[in-house]
């Protein structure tokens, strides 16, 4: 909108039209936060955008009677890609409410029982993969790795479908299609429209073209496999009856006897293996960075998995053992704090509103929350840039608002996959700091990169097998 969003309130406008392009916005968006308060609007070639970061502000917008999820110009240009799955719906299309209810006991908390065994498996890959670097003498590649980790998890656990990632030197190919698949639509927040974007466009064209012929070829897998236990599950091991491609494939919505379109399928399997993912791997990489870099907390985390493994060469977690893992938890709180993996989600006013009693919306108006500023909000205390997981002990927990920690976004479209991350994340961190201690033999210092996401950029451990107890 050129009329200026933002004209007229009482906020600050900041016009970022001539500031040279950054490979990372969220940076630029923090530090515009730091500079001009807890609400401010950004204007981009004639585009404002209300952005947010103010607990107070927050809990009004995480109030559903008022506000819901905004499909905003990011997410309508991942859209393109990702159609009416789950993360890109619209809040009214029938599409949405149907899959959700489908989809959804397959995310309850119980259900992570069902995908523990896949999870375990995979973490395993890691690491036989991790211990071959460690006997050769040879660094390991962090987020790379977590990324190989994730994309299985996902692929096996939701579709039965093996990326066999650990096998390849490079990362799976639909890996890199969908990386520049999002750095596409994060690009095209901030390009010039006066410029010819032709080729990029057919470049990306081609892209999602791939990730949707990648997803058929997952679907086909399925339907010719035909009874599950088959094909890419393991031997000795059940494929979940009732994993995500069976359910979307089989299930009718209670309620009214509906199924989900063949179209529609695509489009969640495209949504479940990208969001299912990279985030996941993301916030596994933020935690290894700071473990390396605070022995204290290594230490503690250590304590902890070796009073449940002991000094087990090859310990075998428990489902219940990853729920008891609750320092190994905090420390991945603590990490999605400081760099939560989705650094944004945006919220629209259901009718005509005051934020804050002073900043006029109109119905449908996108603003933005900055979860990275949210998360470093006052009310975090006096040095929020610390990095400090007792911050998630129950009592401090208790003590905060609900709505100052959103890592996950916020009410009915916030994320179905958080246990699934939880669980998976907690596990595979658990196995990590009983069987290596972590070196810095780069002294690594923090640099971030973003494809929508963010992630470590280029951040590699040493390795060495400890033993436990020490
Ligand atoms: Mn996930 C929505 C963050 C892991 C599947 N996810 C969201 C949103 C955030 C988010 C934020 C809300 C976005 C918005 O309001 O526009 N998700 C994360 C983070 C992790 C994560 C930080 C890991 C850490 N997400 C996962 C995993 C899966 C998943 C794992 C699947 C297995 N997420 C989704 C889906 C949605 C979503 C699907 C959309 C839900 C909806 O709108 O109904």
């Amino acid at each position: 909108r050129a009329d200026g969003a933002g004209s007229g309130r009482a906020v600050p406008l900041v016009d970022i039209s001539s500031a040279p392009p950054i490979a990372a916005p969220m940076l630029r968006t923090m530090e515009l936060a730091r500079e001009h308060g807890p609400a401010f609007v950004q204007r981009l070639h004639g585009r404002d955008s209300l952005i947010v970061s103010g607990l107070e502000l927050v809990e009004e917008l995480a109030d559903e009677t008022r506000f819901t999820k905004s499909i905003g110009p990011g997410l309508e240009n991942v859209r393109q890609f990702t159609g009416d799955g789950l993360f890109t719906a619209y809040n009214d299309e029938p599409n949405w409410a149907r899959a959700h209810d489908i989809l959804m006991p397959a995310f309850a908390l119980g259900s992570m029982r069902t995908y523990h065994p896949v999870m375990l498996r995979v973490a395993r890959r890691l690491v036989d993969s991790w211990d071959r670097r460690e006997a050769a003498g040879l660094p390991v590649d962090v987020p790379g790795d977590m990324t190989r980790m994730t994309l299985d998890t996902i692929g096996l656990a939701g579709f039965g479908f093996d990326f066999g990632s650990f096998e390849r030197d490079e990362p799976h190919p639909f890996v890199e299609a969908m990386v520049r698949c999002l750095g596409w639509a994060m690009n095209r927040l901030t390009r010039d429209p006066e410029a010819d974007h032709r080729e990029r466009d057919t470049a990306f064209r081609a892209d999602a073209d791939y990730l949707a012929a990648v997803v058929d070829e997952v679907i086909a897998a399925r339907s010719a496999e035909g009874t599950a236990g088959e094909g890419a599950v393991g031997e000795g091991e059940q494929a979940p009856a009732e994993d995500l491609l069976g359910l979307m494939l089989g299930a009718v919505r209670p309620s009214d006897g509906t199924r989900l379109d063949a179209e529609n399928i695509r489009n969640q399997v495209i949504t479940f293996l990208i969001a299912g993912h990279e985030t996941t791997s993301g916030a596994l990489s933020f935690a290894m960075y700071y473990l390396v870099k605070h022995p204290t907390v290594l230490r503690q985390v250590q304590r902890e998995v070796d009073e449940l493994w002991g000094d087990q060469a090859d310990p075998e977690p428990s489902y219940e053992d990853v729920g008891r893992l609750r320092h190994t938890r905090q420390v991945l709180n603590e990490a999605l704090r400081l760099w939560p993996t989705a650094p944004a989600f945006s919220r629209e006013a259901r009718e005509d509103t005051l934020l804050g009693g002073r900043i006029p919306l109109r119905a449908g108006e996108t603003v933005f929350v900055s979860t990275p500023m949210l998360h470093r909000d006052p009310s975090w205390g006096d040095n929020p840039e610390l990095f400090d997981p007792s911050r998630f002990d129950p009592e401090c927990e208790e003590a905060r608002s609900p709505h100052a920690f959103k890592p996950f976004g916020t009410g009915e479209r916030a994320c179905i996959g958080r246990q699934f991350a939880l669980h998976e994340a907690v596990m595979l961190l658990g196995m990590l700091v009983h069987r290596y201690r972590l070196i810095d033999h780069t002294d690594y210092r923090l640099t971030i990169k973003q494809t929508l996401t963010i992630k470590p950029d280029d951040f590699t451990l040493g390795l060495a097998r400890r033993t436990p107890g020490r």
